[in-house]
């Protein structure tokens, strides 16, 4: 049977509250599959193999249980094995405790004494397997690991009512007791192979507790991989079946198992045997068994997963977040801005910026300063100490672009702590650690790239400004001016004094000169002054102009080295957490 797939009015485009990304995925695997379920199915496994694949790279003390990647890698491994081998068999195992009568049951069925039974207990040692239709079943004979002596074959000779159960694959199980005694791995690992699973139950054990907790209760909502049957009913009066029945029916639905099949059955009689064959004739027939038994060990599987999920309403929420109801977390921009503020801190982004501004400026002087300031300065011995401090600071500058910057690792740290839990907040503890490592995965790489963020933003060299030469030139022009006019003053001081020479010119020998040569000096001295205040006031504000520029390079380029080490993996890491959502989801949406 084919279902029909997404179209408008089918049942599967109607459902409601089903996420309509998995329906879509589904249904392209649907529609190139003749196994609706299976279909589904494999997509569900695919989402359980991812859940793995993202689990078990989180593991440790605060990450994902081993034991819950385990199971689901054995799951996998068994659905794929069970997928792959005959689709056209399904196997039904007989389970239950020591004399309940399975071996009796089974040699009904099979119409045979294949698998003796007998009053002393436990009698059956080893499974025995009776296959309907042996074509293709020896793989699967194989792989449950049924000895060839205990093989039975009903391929010739079917009449009309056997026809009907080809394809089944009946296994008699040895006792879950002796399970209890310690050889349980195969009935457990049998018990997990089977598709359909038929509880052989005796009047006087059909309530046992290890039954019921260790085999049953796990099967909760997949209750049509599995049938119960009361059998040695001809020790019982009819009423005292029926309130057994009864009794067994409101245990089933008690424990979650209301599709679970329940018959009752007399294998020294025979009767009831016709609808336990019914049993399993439709469950042949449907060919589904596999494939709900599988989908029911990944419900079970996938419960499993969901505390690493976070809430399971927010799991099951499908009317908020995006198209397909999922939510990805990001890092708040507030987080993001504080960090980048702190990384600008650490890296001493402003102090780099003024004494860029200060290195322009005592550099500027040589050029646009009053040139009677710096020769005093230089009288006065100062101007090593300024070139001191000009050589010391652009290398202070280059050595803070080298990446010296340890001594504010904790302020990194701080930061990035202050990231990981915002960004972690509220998700379940798994991920916070992770998100956590995922913050400070590249923070051994940071103070490099910080220093290198600060180099690209720092130009190369103390360059001269073209128009710093040009007033350079022009208080040049003026100190000789002056100069000039105090050599005057001397020439006529020295004429007029020692009558040097009788013929000297009236320019020298003028003493009314000296005035006007002194006022032309001081003019143009004052002039020097004020174009150095001016043109210092420029240089000022030209450096502060660039100090604010480079800084917003170096914002910038920290800003990428945020985003680059510390939020990028961080992103990566919700992101994967949005993913485990998506997938859960789907594990989780059977069709
Ligand atoms: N009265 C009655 N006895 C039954 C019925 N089914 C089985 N018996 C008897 O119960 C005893 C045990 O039957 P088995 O079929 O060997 O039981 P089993 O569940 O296979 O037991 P193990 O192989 O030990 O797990 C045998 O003596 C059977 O004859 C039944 O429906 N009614
Ligand atoms: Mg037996």
């Amino acid at each position: 049977m084919v279902m029909e797939v997404d179209t408008p009015g089918t049942e599967l485009a109607g459902q409601a509250g089903v996420r309509r990304g998995a329906h879509r995925r589904a249904a392209s695997v649907l529609a190139s599959s003749n196994y609706t379920a299976g279909a589904s199915l494999s997509e569900r496994l695919t989402a359980v193999a991812r859940l793995i694949q993202i689990g078990s790279s989180r593991g440790g003390a605060d990450g994902f249980s081993a034991e819950v990647i385990g199971d689901a890698e054995a799951l996998l491994a068994r659905a794929g094995e069970r997928l792959r081998l005959s689709s056209h068999h399904t196997i039904a195992v007989l389970a239950g405790g020591t004399g309940s009568g399975k071996s009796s049951l089974f040699n009904v069925l099979a119409g045979a004494q294949f698998s003796p039974a007998g009053a002393l207990r436990p009698v059956t040692r080893d499974p025995h397997a009776c296959v309907w239709g042996m074509e293709g079943a020896g793989p699967l004979l194989d792989w449950l690991g049924i000895e060839s002596r205990h093989r039975y074959a009903r391929s010739s000779a079917l009449d009309d009512g056997e026809r009907a159960l080809t394809g089944l694959l009946l296994v008699d199980l040895p006792d879950h007791d002796s399970v209890l005694a310690g050889d349980s791995a195969e009935v457990s690992r049998l018990v997990a192979q089977a598709d359909l699973m038929v509880w052989v139950l005796d009047p006087q054990k059909y309530a046992d507790a290890a039954v019921h907790s260790r085999f049953l209760v796990p099967m909760a909502g997949h209750s049509s991989v599995i049938a119960a049957t009361l059998n040695q009913a001809d020790l019982l009066t009819p009423e005292q079946a029926e309130e057994a029945v009864a009794d067994l029916r409101r245990l089933l639905d008690a424990e979650g198992l209301h599709d679970a099949r329940v018959v009752v059955t007399s294998a020294t009689t025979g009767a009831g045997v016709p609808d336990l064959r019914k049993v399993l004739t439709d469950t042949v027939i449907e060919r589904r068994a596999a494939v709900q038994r599988i989908g029911a060990d990944v419900d079970a599987l996938a419960v499993r997963f969901v505390p690493y999920a976070g809430e399971v309403s927010d799991v099951l929420a499908r009317d908020s977040g995006d198209e397909d109801g999922q939510v990805t977390p990001t890092v708040p921009p507030a987080s993001a801005e504080a960090l980048t503020e702190a990384l600008c801190r650490a890296a001493g982004v402003s102090g780099v910026g003024k004494a860029l501004q200060s290195a322009r400026e005592l550099k500027a002087v040589d050029y646009v300063g009053w040139p009677v300031a710096w020769l005093a300065d230089r009288m006065l011995r100062r101007d090593p100490v300024r070139k001191l401090r000009l050589a010391t600071l652009w290398e202070e500058l280059r050595g803070t672009a080298a990446g010296s910057i340890g001594a504010q690792q904790s302020e990194i740290d701080n930061a990035i702590t202050m990231v990981a839990d915002e960004a972690g907040r509220g998700l379940p503890p798994v991920w916070q650690a992770s998100v956590r490592g995922a913050a400070r995965s590249r923070t051994d790489e940071i103070p490099g790239a910080l220093g290198a963020a600060i180099a690209q933003s720092l130009p190369a060299e103390n360059s001269v400004a073209p128009w710093w030469r040009a007033v350079a030139a022009w208080q040049g022009l003026l100190l000789g001016v002056a100069a000039v006019c105090v050599a005057w003053v001397l020439a006529i001081v020295v004429v007029g004094v020692f009558h040097a020479s009788a013929h000297a010119s009236s320019l020298l020998s003028d003493v009314g000169l000296i005035p006007w040569v002194v006022l032309i000096a001081a003019a143009v001295l004052l002039l020097g002054w004020l174009t150095a205040n001016g043109y210092m006031t420029v240089v000022a504000r030209e450096a502060d102009q660039e100090r604010e520029l480079v800084e917003e390079q170096m914002r910038a380029a920290i800003a990428d080295v945020a985003q680059q080490k510390v939020l990028a993996p961080v992103e990566q890491e919700l992101s994967e957490f949005a993913r485990f959502r998506a997938e859960l989801t789907v594990a989780r949406a059977a069709i």
